[in-house]
């Protein structure tokens, strides 16, 4: 594979394995980053639970280990517009690689100051890439990470398609088929700013005929790949604090430092789940399958299996004989749902999923035990909620946790 790759947001969790990923493929990878990422890190006085290196050590040991170089340009999308429009017309790529957004729900919903940064930052990104792409007069594939919570998490009882519902609409007594984008449904500000992220893909590609394909991305699960197992100094960050950690993986970290696994609500959340190895294939298929000048926003359900939250608490549980709790839920969401979803569009390309129960076990021993000591168990549980009357639960208990409301809700 050759070609020129802007990766932006490419230090953090997705991007970094995918800027080597591609690096390896053939490409000639340009990494953006502010590294926000790091300095959240210090706000939350908290770290990766594997010790990341700085980009200068990383990019120099892939370099090592590799022979390849891959250049680091630290820009702030949102803000250094004519910066990235020069970047742009400098290293004519083929494709831009989207991450650079403020990606924690959590962390989105924790002040006033927390909901309009991740608006300022993940809107103004996106524009500015969008704007600056069209400046250029580069012809750009843009390939960005959305999410699965675009959709919200019911679906009716059918699947959810990837991107497009196909209805009948009656018009003076003839019915007549069209393909609209899928009602949006966000279930928080980080969410909602991805809904708008949609909408302003849809007008640059109804407008200027820009080339987008959109990966409704699952919530990813793991830490390594292949590339990023080549050296320390590559290794991959891995969250596990209240704010930025994921569900899977928290439990992982839970059970490796003797932490009660934290469910919340009754743990009747189903959502949809990726492995990061799958995360980076994905992406290097959406690099090399870019839709046609003037095809429509390309939508992919980036995400290979659906699960009950409590199901996988239970998984881990009986995997490492760690305890359950159930704490009142911080968030507004439905206390139970089933969830659905089409992924045929990259199983077509291809793609071979990882599915849990073959990675997981490898996952337990070979990080969150091996790093465990650098755990800051008080980090744990979140002070993040998405409404100032729902209580700050830290105690839990053995029994799935309802509030007055939920009960009610549930009759
Ligand atoms: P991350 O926070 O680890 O990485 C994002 C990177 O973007 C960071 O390195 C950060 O410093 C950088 N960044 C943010 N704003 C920027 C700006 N204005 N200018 C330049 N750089 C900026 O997040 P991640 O887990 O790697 O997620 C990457 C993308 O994938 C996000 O858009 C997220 O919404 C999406 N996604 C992630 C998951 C998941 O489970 N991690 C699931 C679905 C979708
Ligand atoms: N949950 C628990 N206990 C925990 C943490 C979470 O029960 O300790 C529950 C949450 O209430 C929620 C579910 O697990 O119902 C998932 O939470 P999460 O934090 O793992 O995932 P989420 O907030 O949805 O966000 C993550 C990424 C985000 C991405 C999204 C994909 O941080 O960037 O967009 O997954 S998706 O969920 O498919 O929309």
């Amino acid at each position: 594979m050759t070609g020129n790759v802007i990766v932006l947001g490419g230090d953090g969790f997705c991007g970094w394995p995918t800027a080597l990923h591609l690096s390896q493929l053939g490409y000639d990878v340009t990494i953006v980053d502010n590294l926000s990422r790091r300095k959240i890190d210090i706000e939350l006085g908290c770290k990766s639970l594997t010790p990341i290196a700085t980009v200068e050590q990383r990019l120099n040991a892939w370099k090592e280990v590799t022979g390849k170089q891959i250049d680091f340009v630290n820009l702030n999308i949102a803000e250094d517009y004519h910066q990235l429009r020069d970047l742009i017309i400098d290293v004519e790529p083929q494709t831009i690689v989207h991450f650079a957004e403020q990606r924690a729900a959590p962390y989105s919903m924790k002040s006033p100051t927390h909901k309009r940064y991740t608006v300022d930052n993940n809107i103004n990104g996106t524009h500015n890439v969008l704007c600056a792409i069209v400046e250029s007069g580069v012809d750009v594939h843009l390939v960005h990470l959305g999410t699965m919570g675009v959709y919200g998490y019911g679906t009716a009882g059918m699947a959810v398609p990837e991107g497009y519902l196909h209805i009948f609409v009656d018009v003076e007594g003839t019915t007549k088929e069209v393909d609209i984008p899928y009602p949006s449904n966000p279930g928080s500000i980080y969410h909602m700013t991805k809904t708008l992220d949609a909408l302003l893909f849809y007008y640059y590609n109804k407008n200027d005929e820009l080339r987008v394909t959109d990966l409704h991305q699952g919530i990813v699960w793991g830490t390594n790949t292949d590339e990023t197992l080549l050296h320390p100094h590559l290794v991959n960050r891995f969250d596990y604090e209240g704010d930025y950690g994921t569900v899977l993986n928290r439990f992982l970290v839970q059970a490796a430092v003797g932490h009660p696994l934290t469910v919340y609500g009754t743990g009747g959340q189903t959502r949809a789940f990726i492995n990061i190895r799958d995360t980076v294939r994905c992406i290097a298929l959406a690099v090399t399958n870019p839709p046609k000048k003037g095809e429509r926003v390309k939508i992919f359900n980036q995400t290979t299996e659906t699960h009950r939250v409590r199901d996988l608490a239970e998984l881990v549980s009986s995997l490492t004989g760690a305890d359950v709790r159930y704490y009142v839920n911080p968030r507004k969401e439905d206390l139970e749902n089933e969830l659905v979803v089409k992924n045929d569009g990259f199983l077509e390309l291809g793609l071979q999923p990882i599915t849990l129960s073959e990675g997981l076990l490898e996952e337990v021993v070979d990080v969150a035990t091996k790093y465990r000591d650098r755990c800051d168990a008080s980090k744990i549980l979140t002070d993040s909620r998405w409404r100032e009357d729902i209580p700050l639960d830290h105690i839990g208990s053995e029994i799935p946790a309802m509030l007055e409301e939920d009960f009610i809700a549930a009759d």
